[in-house]
């Protein structure tokens, strides 16, 4: 990525009247984060502001706090053709679903994103897959654009930073610097991230308890480092927010014998939606590229319409090396 990418960025949003941010479909702290961090400040600025996302109808619980200007509307405000849109931590025009016909009708288009296997779209992109999360590009737009944090921009930012970085583990020099930043700013890190990251429902601890009771070792998967997976069914996934369901892989990612963990959370009879995460030696991005899907090297996704036995043999042969040259794991994909 380059400096000029980020100037040009802070230049159109400077200059803007009214900008439509949007964050991927089911969006994360990270895209919130950075469409309500940039939202915040441009309001501030005068702009006319909306942040939206195409589904589901409403923000994850969690995330409601970050809101504080009630920036958020639903699809169906988004306007027909943005005089500035901008595409916040989505790693290809499809994560915005519907919304996605607007990056065509838009004046001029800004796409922010760290994800490495984003092809480039839009007028301006401030891409950078060294980026720790899209909040940390973020905030150099803002520093570009010579933007004071405050305290709420700064809740924003630690958001989409504490949670892409799985509480800084990930993070390098420079977003431990951000994140010292944003403290200075006025951010309690206990406070913000108690909500998003460590609070369920009670009922909750009896179904994590089901998914991790399913878990099943196959050693000699991943070219014999090992995959660990299980299933969150369609009643659980129906039943609690995507802050439970969401969090399973990280319980699941603890197993010691496995390089990979998978959950296959179930929400249709037959559309299963896997989350998979790796220590790092097996990239699960390129096992979730083959499989329609995408992400980061150690933590990935794919949608499968397919039947449970199907998608974990396709996931089996996607994750094996070499083999996607001479098998299509999606030949299996659609019964
Ligand atoms: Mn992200």
């Amino acid at each position: 990525m380059t400096r000029e990418s980020v100037a040009a960025a802070a230049e159109r949003l400077a200059a803007a009247r009214d900008v439509t941010l949007l964050a991927h479909v089911n969006p994360d702290a990270d895209a919130l984060g950075s469409a309500l961090a940039l939202g915040i400040a441009l309001r501030r600025r005068g702009a006319t502001v909306r942040v939206a996302f195409a589904e589901p109808d409403r923000m994850p619980e969690s995330l409601v706090p970050l809101d504080v200007c009630g920036l958020v509307v639903p699809p169906a405000e988004v306007p027909a053709a943005a005089e500035l849109l901008v595409a916040c931590d989505a790693a290809a025009p499809a994560r915005l679903g519907a919304l996605a016909d607007r990056l065509a009708t838009a004046g001029a288009t800004v796409m922010i994103d760290h994800h490495a296997s984003n092809p480039g779209f839009g007028d301006v992109q401030v891409l950078d897959p060294a980026a720790e999360a899209t909040v940390v590009l973020v905030h150099r737009v803002l520093v570009a654009m010579g933007e004071p944090l405050g305290v709420d921009v700064a809740r924003c930012l630690y958001a989409g930073l504490v949670t892409d970085t799985r509480g800084f583990r990930t993070a390098g020099p420079d977003a431990h610097r951000i994140a010292a930043e944003l403290v200075a700013a006025g951010v309690d890190p206990e406070a913000l991230v108690r909500p998003i990251m460590d609070t369920h429902p009670y009922a909750w601890l009896a179904a994590l308890g089901g998914a991790l009771e399913r878990a099943v070792l196959e050693p000699a998967a991943a070219g014999g480092l090992g995959l660990v997976h299980t299933t969150v069914p369609l009643a659980d996934v129906a039943r609690f927010r995507t802050e439970e369901v969401d969090g399973v892989v990280d319980v699941l990612r603890t197993a010691a014998e496995a390089e990979v963990a998978a959950v296959l959370k179930q929400v249709a009879p037959d559309r299963w939606v896997t989350s998979l995460r790796s220590t790092g030696r097996v990239d699960v991005a390129a096992a979730a590229i083959r499989l329609g899907g995408g992400g980061h090297r150690a933590a990935a996704g794919f949608t499968c319409d397919a039947g449970l036995d199907d998608v974990l043999a396709a996931l089996r042969r996607a994750l094996e090396p070499d083999i996607h040259r001479s098998v299509d794991p999606l030949s299996t994909q659609v019964p």
